[in-house]
């Protein structure tokens, strides 16, 4: 006998709902969820490979400890003792200052992970923390918060009610979104053209979105804000902005006006590679659309002009009347709430960065995190502070942190490691002690982050599927570990006493008079869970959240202006000045001349990140071949299917097979990220295609000045082949 399962896929940010057909132990089949009013029925191969994940028989499921250069497994109660005494030994040597973390990107998919990760870092006392949010979003973030006041204010299409999208550097119709929880996008496009409505793309690659398109353009890698500022000078100069919305709201309109003068259409031009009457006719586009709206994602924050870019996105947004209005960029009400739910306070501080900067290279501290292109230099360079202990908690720096190379010898070379994953990976490898992640259908699910992006106000609990192994920890309960060791309260965990601990933690970052019946029965993250829904805008207790397995529409976003603005002022702040800083870097790009070839990367539907490149989901395509224009390609004599060498300040890669794709912009390289030819094996070790690690060439010195975010879309290389150099 089999029975149907509705859960939220934790796999990526559109947050699918699946139906799983289970038989006893097994995943029979996954489908999409068809009553799922949010995603209805949309699914990925790669959430329907959840079920092999669960299965897959290399998930680690005991700790491990390094003995002689090997892992054993070991039980919970030697992995804590062996940390204990590991932490001991660092601190006394070298203190505090010398242990640190980085968290990778399932961290913000795993309740278990996002909820009890904040207590582990404050127990932690170091500043050394990282994580994939400075090769992400970070930029975004950032200038989010210097704008509406909090890092979660994040404006998103209303694609479902827009006439017109203007797209840059994304590409989810194989990613499905970021920033930006939009399922079944590819249905949403569809609907939004039947309308009579555009989707206008700007990538330095024809991708899956751009063929989807009504309009693709070109455009040379880091070259965004420059385009982005000539709309925005051409809507000024065409007295095309809509601001009336926004009467008594906007400070430093003004000084944009300014700053825009010199970036005419004529200048950027030549550096974008799209041609003026373009730029003009999409500035013209843009604000006599009826409802129209500008989104930008990884392409324009992993770039030098991170920043800027994803600045004068909500700038153009905010000039054609199109932020916080139906059919524009709007800001999604999280039913768990989040820093822009709660009532404005009078002193109203605004968004603060730390006052940190970097011990090496001195990079700027934001969101209480350091950019993790420094960690490898941050574990190399001696002195006082140099990090020595590392904690990695669901991520690979080994593979997806520029200067991969150096992060890897600098792992191997630390004191002290320990990692949570699911696997032992490229990173991982060089730990002491490796605490095992259990399967995601073996815990509880709710996107207490994504609901903050999300294209239309949804909620959904799923509880878990199948019961956790009893020879298995939840991940909560490692976390409880490692913070109670941290706090020096040894390695005989007391879980009650330090659950109790985070929850009152919680309790404080969302006061409600009223205790959550729940708060009595329930532990772990469903505690937590059923506490912030019940405080959040939605006030939904936790019964009516389990009453609806399939989840609840909360329906379709609804303006947020001026409530959710938590800037000091109050009013969104146009002309932030770490932004306006940047400027002159941006207008000394117009005098540097090109380099032959600039890299970026790409995604495909059938991998993520640096984890499931792997048997289940590798139809035996090779997808990690390095993609060239036919053009490019002619002048170095060179075939589809041949072979070159690539080389950057940082790195080279010994081997790569060229595609010849009309595809790719001239002048541009294409490789995917999370591949590694690291050939490893062992227990453990997930079974992977190997393939040319693309961030052994991203360079750790490239990076968006102001927030510290890693540029690796633009990097310049050279490609050799057999007989020269191009
Ligand atoms: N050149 C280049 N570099 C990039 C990118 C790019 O586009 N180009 N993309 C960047 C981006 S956007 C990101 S987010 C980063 C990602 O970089 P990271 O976050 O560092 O790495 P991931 O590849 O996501 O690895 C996630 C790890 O977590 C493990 N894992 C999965 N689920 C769980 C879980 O529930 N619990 C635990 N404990 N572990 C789990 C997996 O086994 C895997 O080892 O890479 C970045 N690097
Ligand atoms: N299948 C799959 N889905 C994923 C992931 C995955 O690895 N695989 N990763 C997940 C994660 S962690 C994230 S953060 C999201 C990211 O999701 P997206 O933001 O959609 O990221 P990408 O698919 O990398 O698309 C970035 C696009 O930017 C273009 N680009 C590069 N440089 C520039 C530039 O300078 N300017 C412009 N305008 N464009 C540029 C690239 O050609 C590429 O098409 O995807 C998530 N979803
Ligand atoms: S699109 Fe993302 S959330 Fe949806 S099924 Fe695929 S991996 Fe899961
Ligand atoms: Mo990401």
């Amino acid at each position: 006998m089999s029975h149907l399962h509705y859960r939220t896929c934790p796999l990526c940010e559109a947050t699918c709902g699946l139906s799983i057909e289970v038989e006893g132990e097994n995943v029979k089949n996954i489908l999409g969820d068809k009553d799922n009013p949010f995603s209805r029925g949309y699914v990925c191969p790669k959430g329907r490979a959840l079920g092999a994940l669960h299965a897959d028989p290399d998930r680690l499921r005991t700790p491990l400890v390094k003995r002689d250069g090997r892992f054993v497994p070991v039980s919970y109660s030697e992995a804590f003792a062996h940390v204990d005494q590991g932490l001991r030994r660092v601190l006394e040597e070298h203190g505090r200052s010398s242990i640190g973390a980085y968290l990778g990107n399932p961290t913000v998919h795993n309740p278990s992970l996002y909820l009890y990760t904040p207590s582990f870092l404050r127990a932690m006392k170091s500043s050394h923390i990282y994580s994939a949010s400075s090769v992400d979003q970070l930029p975004k973030q950032y200038v989010s918060a210097l704008m509406f006041g909090t890092t979660s204010s994040i404006a998103l299409p209303d694609i479902d009610r827009t006439d017109y999208l203007l797209m840059l550097g994304a590409n989810p119709f194989e990613s499905n979104g970021s920033l930006w929880t939009v399922p079944d996008l590819p249905r949403r496009v569809r609907d939004l053209q039947t309308r009579g409505g555009r989707l206008v793309v700007i990538d330095p690659r024809r991708t899956r979105t751009a063929k989807h398109a009504d309009e693709h353009h070109f455009i040379r890698p880091g070259s965004d804000a420059l385009f982005l500022f000539a709309l925005t000078r051409t809507i000024f100069e065409n007295e095309g902005t809509r601001l009336e919305r926004y009467e008594g709201l906007l400070s430093g309109l003004e000084r944009v006006r300014e700053l825009a003068e010199p970036f005419t259409p004529e200048v950027v031009s030549g550096h974008c590679g799209i041609a003026a009457e373009d730029i003009r006719r999409l500035a013209r586009e843009l604000s006599a659309a009826e409802r129209g709206v500008v989104y930008g994602r990884m392409g324009t924050c992993t770039q030098a002009f991170g920043s800027l870019s994803s600045w004068l996105v909500d700038v153009l947004n905010i000039l054609t009347g199109n932020l916080d209005r139906e059919g524009g960029a709007m800001f999604a009400l999280p039913a768990g709430g989040s820093s822009n739910t709660r009532e404005r306070r009078p002193n109203e501080r605004g968004y603060r960065t730390g006052r940190k900067t970097s011990r090496v290279r001195g990079l700027p501290q934001i969101m209480g995190e350091f950019p993790a292109s420094c960690l490898a230099e941050e574990m190399e360079t001696p002195g006082a502070g140099q990090l020595r202990l590392l904690f990695t908690i669901a991520g690979n720096p080994a593979v997806s942190v520029p200067g991969s190379d150096r992060i890897s010898r600098a792992l191997a070379g630390l004191d002290f490691m320990v990692s949570i994953d699911m696997f032992v990976n490229q990173t991982t490898r060089h730990a002491d002690v490796i605490f095992p992640a259990i399967s995601p259908l073996e815990d509880s699910h709710f996107d207490y982050i994504f609901q903050n992006f999300m294209t239309r106000n949804f909620v959904q609990y799923s509880p878990a599927i199948f019961e956790k192994p009893t020879t298995q920890l939840y991940e909560w309960q490692v976390l409880l570990g490692l913070t109670q060791v941290l706090g020096g309260r040894g390695p005989d965990i007391d879980f009650e006493g330090e659950d109790e601990r985070v929850y009152q933690a919680w309790l404080q970052a969302h006061p409600i008079d009223v205790e959550t019946p729940e708060a009595r029965t329930l532990r772990g993250p469903d505690r937590i869970i059923a506490h912030v829904s019940a405080a959040g805008p939605y006030g939904l207790d936790f019964e009516t959240l389990r009453a609806k397995p399939h989840g609840i529409d909360l329906g379709a976003l609804k303006p947020r202006l001026p409530a959710m603005l938590k800037t000091a002022s109050g009013q969104i702040e146009m002309a932030p000045p770490a932004l306006l800083n940047d400027v002159p870097r941006l207008r000394s790009a117009l005098e540097g001349a090109p380099s032959e070839f600039v890299l970026i990367g790409r995604r495909h539907m059938k991998s993520n990140n640096s984890w499931m490149n792997s048997g289940r989901l590798a139809d035996g395509a090779d997808r990690t071949a390095l993609f060239m224009n036919a053009a490019d390609a002619d002048r170095l004599g060179l075939e589809d299917g041949g072979l070159v060498r690539l080389s950057s300040a940082v790195g080279s890669i010994g081997e790569a097979r060229v595609a010849i794709s009309d595809e790719i912009m001239p002048g541009v390289v294409s490789l995917p990220h999370g591949w590694s030819s690291d050939t490893m094996t062992g227990p453990g070790v997930q079974d992977r295609t190997p393939g040319p690690n693309v961030n052994v060439l991203s360079d750790p010195d490239l990076y968006d000045v102001p927030s510290g975010n890693a540029a690796f879309s633009g990097v310049p290389v050279q490609v050799l082949v057999a007989d020269g150099v191009s």
